[in-house]
């Protein structure tokens, strides 16, 4: 097997007015330490999710934010036969973007009728296998986006499937690494979906210093 390659060393991140802020799933349930799924470190990004928002709002990019919304049953869920538990049900406290975030674009939410909703852009019913779009990519276009920067949780599940997708569906896609934390159920998730983004097209972009 070939030696892994380190990934590459991020660059410092610029916005344009074509391109957009995306923070995937700033939400209590993974980013306060009292949430149902608390991913380490979540509740350290506001600051510096702020400062980027800030960045994008005086560069005229678009910002955008996508919340993960669970009914209170869905085969998401471990009770149900899924993988994780019970978080981000729709109108719960875990459910709502972490207060200390600047809120200043559209949302978009997904999951809602009980599909697991890991990207941003798509979310397949666990039933049927059908992949349904979320709305994100039409807004994408509707604001003229062509590069897509992307912070948030969990670098592993949803940061990932967001990236892939984005990369897939044509835009330039660029992953602010200290803007991200992992669950890392298996040492060194968080390390190998930053890999798998790599090999795909996705650049690593760092905040700090920019
Ligand atoms: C997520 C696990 C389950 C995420 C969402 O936002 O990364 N992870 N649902
Ligand atoms: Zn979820």
């Amino acid at each position: 097997m070939a030696p892994p390659q380190p990934t590459p060393a991020p660059m410092p991140l610029v916005f344009g007015p074509a391109s957009a802020l995306l923070l995937v799933d700033v939400q209590n349930d993974f980013a306060d330490a009292a949430g149902s799924l608390h991913v380490a470190g979540g509740e350290d990004l506001p600051p510096l999710l702020n400062a980027l928002i800030g960045d994008a709002r005086r560069s005229g990019a678009l910002v955008a934010y996508t919340q993960d919304w669970h009914p209170e049953h869905t085969p998401h869920f471990a009770a149900d036969g899924g993988a994780w538990p019970v978080h981000c049900v729709k109108g719960t406290w875990g459910a709502a973007l972490h207060p200390a975030l600047v809120v200043a674009g559209p949302i978009v939410r997904k999951g809602s009728n009980g599909e697991d909703g890991y990207s941003g852009f798509s979310m397949r019913d666990p039933g049927t296998g059908v992949t349904v779009p979320t709305g994100l990519e039409e807004l994408l276009h509707r604001h003229a986006v062509r590069q897509l920067v992307i912070a948030g949780l969990a670098t592993d599940y949803c940061v990932l499937a967001t990236g892939l997708d984005a990369v897939a569906l044509g835009f330039e896609t660029a992953i602010v690494v200290d803007g991200v934390r992992a669950v890392d159920l298996a040492a060194g998730d968080g390390e190998r979906a930053l890999e798998r983004l790599v090999s795909a097209g996705v650049t690593l972009v760092e905040a700090t210093g920019a």
